[in-house]
């Protein structure tokens, strides 16, 4: 929004009037979703038309008009509800050769031009659930010199078959430790951490073709960094 204000003037009256010029938004944005690929399972027997399939979700940046998008996809095999971005099976996949479809998501906004945001969605059908991916250690302990100033990757986790469909999680947020979902790859902020202070956190590793995560526990302590030199040298 912009306020000028207009001056006319002759030899006699000098008059003016102020004006609000209202710029509309600029649709720059397009839906982005929140993330760049889904997995999800199915038990055969279910691949039913209709059967829930999960549900994926954008955002658009840009306001109004150019804010609002609806979802959809070209694939043969699944229904995407334009809205709430639910996916739907549109057949019986049972007959499938591959145990795995995949298809693409858009979001597609109405700003004009419009802009279009996507995503992939794989499906894995499946006989039966796997078993939970299970660690390679049930406990894993990390040291961190301190003072330690800024994010620092200092570890990873991983469990004891890795496949490309496992994600790792904490089950808590602390603010403090992340983990990448994919690699496992733990980096931490202890700018707030003194000497002899520990952290202790449990992550879970989903293999979506399981029923129940696997289940690890990490320690991270924090240690003086002179101590640590000591050590090294006996
Ligand atoms: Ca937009
Ligand atoms: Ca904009």
């Amino acid at each position: 929004m912009h306020k000028i204000k207009v001056f006319a003037q002759d030899k006699i009256w000098r008059v003016s009037a102020s004006m609000t010029i209202f710029v509309e938004d600029v649709n720059d944005n397009a839906p982005e979703f929140l993330s760049t690929s889904y997995n999800f399972s199915i038990l055969t027997p279910h691949t039913k038309n209709g059967y829930f399939v999960g549900k994926v979700e954008a955002n658009d940046l840009d306001e109004g008009i150019n804010k609002k998008f609806t979802y959809y996809t070209y694939s043969s095999h699944l229904y995407i509800d334009p809205e709430s971005g639910e996916i739907f099976l549109t057949r019986n996949l049972s007959f499938l050769p591959a145990d795995f479809i995949t298809a693409e998501i858009f979001a597609n906004d109405y700003g004009v031009p419009s802009n279009v945001g996507n995503t992939k969605v794989n499906i894995y059908l499946l006989d039966n659930y796997f078993e939970s991916p299970v660690f390679e250690q049930d406990e894993y302990v990390f040291a961190i010199e301190t003072p330690i100033e800024g994010n620092v990757s200092f570890g990873s986790v991983k469990t004891k078959t890795p496949n490309d469909r496992i994600l790792y999680e904490l089950t808590e947020q602390n603010g403090i430790i992340s983990i990448d979902s994919v690699t496992g790859k733990l980096s931490g902020n202890f700018s707030s951490m003194q000497t002899d202070d520990f952290i202790e956190l449990t992550i879970m590793s989903h293999d979506y073709k399981s029923n129940t995560p696997g289940i690890t526990t990490i320690i991270i302590k924090a240690i003086e960094k002179e101590e640590l030199e000591f050590k090294l040298k006996k």
